[in-house]
Order: structure tokens, then sequence, then C-alpha cells
């Protein structure tokens, strides 16, 4: 994993967050367990990730409105090719972007990221708004030993490789006022899902 701090321009960031969400709105999806996830998703690009009671998968519609995902940006793209190759991985060419949106007490729990075909490909994320306490296990399971670091607005992770699998979460969200975000902290995942 490479941690690039104040990697990306968070208003420009949050500029195209808001025009996504005008056409696929935030919602609390529904895990298999049947729980309500307390981040709240939308998605860009051809692909979409999704969670309701029957699985996790991605799907080129969005569920909410019956339409396509909103379209990914170029500009969008272009960042994420361009700290993926930072990071040692030429040619990133993202097909989906995963937008997630905390609010204070909202967390995610321990997991992997498998849902997508080919785990060859990187994943580039991009945090804006309210800081968080990002976690991740050493290892390939959820036993290994736990590192924390603090994703601060602006940041940008590549993931790849080895550190690919590697179980990882987000700690309850504590209130705050960011400038740009206001009450919220917003990650963005970019990822070569199809
Ligand atoms: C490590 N999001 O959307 S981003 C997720 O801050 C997710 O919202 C977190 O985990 C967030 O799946 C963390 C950093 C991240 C993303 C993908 C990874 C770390 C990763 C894939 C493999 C290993
Ligand atoms: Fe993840």
């Amino acid at each position: 994993m490479l941690l690039m701090r104040g990697a990306v321009d968070p208003a420009e960031m949050l500029a195209m967050v808001r025009a996504i969400a005008q056409a696929a709105p935030f919602r609390h999806m529904t895990t298999p367990g049947g729980h309500r996830m307390s981040v709240a998703m939308t998605n860009c690009g051809p692909l979409g990730w999704i969670t309701d009671t029957a699985g996790y998968r991605y799907e080129a519609h969005d569920p909410t409105t019956g339409e396509p995902w909103p379209p990914m940006p170029d500009r969008l793209a272009d960042i994420a090719r361009t700290l993926a190759a930072d990071a040692g991985f030429a040619n990133f060419a993202p097909d989906a972007c995963l937008i997630n949106r905390y609010e204070p007490g909202a967390r995610m729990t321990a997991h992997q990221d498998r849902d997508e075909r080919d785990h060859s490909h990187p994943i580039v994320s991009i945090s804006v708004g309210l800081p968080a306490t990002f976690f991740v296990h050493e290892g390939a399971t959820r036993s290994g030993r736990a590192r924390s670091v603090i994703l601060q607005s602006g940041d940008a992770i590549v993931w790849g490789g080895e550190a690919r699998l590697s179980y990882h979460g987000v700690r309850d969200l504590k209130p705050g006022h960011d400038a740009d975000a206001g009450a919220f902290r917003y990650n963005l995942t970019l990822r070569r899902a199809g």
C-alpha cells in the first residue's frame, strides 16, 4: 500500500460527488444478514457495488432509480490512473467508483474487498471531509495485528499486490466540522470490477 497525503483537491472531489449524488442518491444498503449499513453509498461508472439480502455484487444499474449509474467523470478516472501509476501500477483503468458517506457514528467493520473479478488490479482510495481512523490487519486474515492510520481530507491510498486482500475497516466517525464537507466524511474507491 502507498499512502499519499494531500494528493487530491477535496473541493474538486466534493463537486464531483455532489453531481453524482444528484443522479444516484446516497442510500443505506442492507447486508446479506439483514443489517442496515451505517455508511451511506452510491456509485459512478459502468459498474456499481451493491448489497442487499441476496448478497454483495456489482451491477450496471442503480437499484434505487433503475437507471445506469452516473458516468465516471474523465477527470476522476485520470486522477485514479495517475495515483495508481505513482504507486507502480501502470495503465489502471477503473470501471467502478464506490462512494461511501460517513456521518458521526458510522463505521465499517473488518472485511476484504473480493467482489471484483480480478484481484490483480489495485484499488485507489480517496478520502474527503472529516478525518477517520482506518485500520488494516497484517497478512491475509482477520487475526493479523491491526495497524491504524488517520486519513485526512485529500489523502489517497493505493492498494495492490499482497495488500489487496487484507482485512480492513474504519472506526466510528467522530463528530466534527470540515470546511468542505461539513459533518461528513466521504471515501471514493476506484476499482476494476469487471
Ligand atoms: C485495503 N472503504 O469501500 S478505503 C470499502 O474509508 C472500504 O470508506 C474504506 O473499505 C473507507 O471497501 C476504506 C481504503 C481501502 C479500500 C480498499 C481496500 C483499503 C483497502 C482493499 C484492500 C485492502
Ligand atoms: Fe474495503
